[in-house]
């Protein structure tokens, strides 16, 4: 780990290795089922195109997310207390933070967690001018790797983990389950989880989600190979892929595919691989919640589901989970 200033802010940086995406897209394309890692849709171009999706008609996520918060932010931040350090893995620069961040009670630290070191300093940089109280503290990770707290200056009274925008749904249960007991324990004793997730709905909502009209989610999906041929030296001819939204109703879960059009070979750094005609790889998966099966997750996870907040179409929930036996 290096601690170094950026702009106004001092940036504890856990940053992988350069050579990590490689490693980790080369082996996701060597499996059978092919895979990438949604977490390399971010690049630059990659996050100007999910700031469209959120503005998109049929992607009502963020929207509704907004609203909830909107509604019942200082029930949130009252259930959170006063004197607190918040964590927000996967930060951004997001506006629902900003809301939560002024109705705290005297928050002492706010330290975002994101893999966008770029980003991640001048969102915090920002905040920091803003909130001249407010003591902020990026770590720059992959927030699924192991990364510590950097030390506040004051002593927060406890520690809340700030995890919305249905970002757990991008993974599977037992990851999901892994994710939630690491919060667990960033939060610690008397801290609590405020968690934004998804809900399960009409399939055909959730599809038009996934597959818009103006086809802004299937130019973010595609993305993800132009990143791979300027990045990692590839070849990928995004002319003869198409991007598809499939929901599995059981698993709860809408999987987005790059489909295979045609036989053709692809090469990336110096590895090939073949795609028969209509071959796909899976590119992301997002789960959709019940809130059963919210509550029965966060008790793997050793929490229990405090408080919920809805809105009217019951499409997304915001929960305040807290460790039981605390
Ligand atoms: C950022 C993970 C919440 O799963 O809805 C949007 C990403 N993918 N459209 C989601 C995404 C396709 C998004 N999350």
């Amino acid at each position: 780990m290096r601690i170094s200033q950026a702009l106004s802010v001092t940036l504890h940086d856990y940053h992988p290795p350069r050579d990590a995406m490689g490693e980790e897209v080369l082996s996701g394309l060597q499996q059978k089922q092919k895979t990438l890692p949604c977490k390399y849709f971010y690049d630059e171009r990659g996050s100007k195109l999910f700031d469209a999706i959120c503005e998109l008609p049929e992607y009502y996520l963020t929207r509704t997310e907004l609203g909830i918060m909107e509604a019942h932010v200082a029930e949130m931040a009252a259930a959170l207390g006063p004197y607190l350090q918040l964590v927000e893995p996967g930060s951004g620069s997001s506006l629902k933070t900003r809301l939560l961040l002024e109705q705290l009670h005297r928050p002492v630290a706010y330290v975002p967690v994101d893999i966008s070191r770029a980003h991640l300093v001048n969102a915090a940089d920002h905040l920091n001018r803003l909130y001249p109280e407010l003591e902020v503290l990026p770590v720059c990770a992959d927030f699924n790797q192991p990364f510590e707290l950097p030390a506040p200056q004051r002593q927060p009274r406890r520690s809340a983990v700030y995890f919305p925008g249905s970002t757990l749904g991008n993974f599977g249960p037992t990851e999901a389950v892994r994710l939630l007991d690491h919060m667990r324990r960033l939060a610690g004793h008397g801290g609590a989880l405020l968690l934004g997730v998804d809900l399960r709905k009409d399939p055909e909502v959730l599809q038009r989600a996934y597959d818009d009209a103006a086809g802004v989610t299937a130019a973010f999906n595609l993305n993800i190979l132009e990143r791979i041929n300027r990045e990692l030296d590839g070849n990928f001819d995004l002319g003869r892929f198409r991007h598809r939204a499939v929901y599995d109703e059981a698993q709860g879960c809408i999987e987005m595919h790059l489909v295979s059009q045609g036989r053709q070979v692809v090469r990336v750094a110096d590895e090939s691989f073949g795609f028969h005609d209509g071959e796909h790889i899976l590119s992301e998966r997002s789960y959709k919640y019940s809130l059963d099966g919210l509550a029965a997750l966060a008790v793997r996870a050793g929490m229990t589901v405090e408080q919920q907040w809805l809105d009217d179409r019951r499409y997304f929930c915001v929960a305040c989970l807290r460790p039981k036996h605390s």
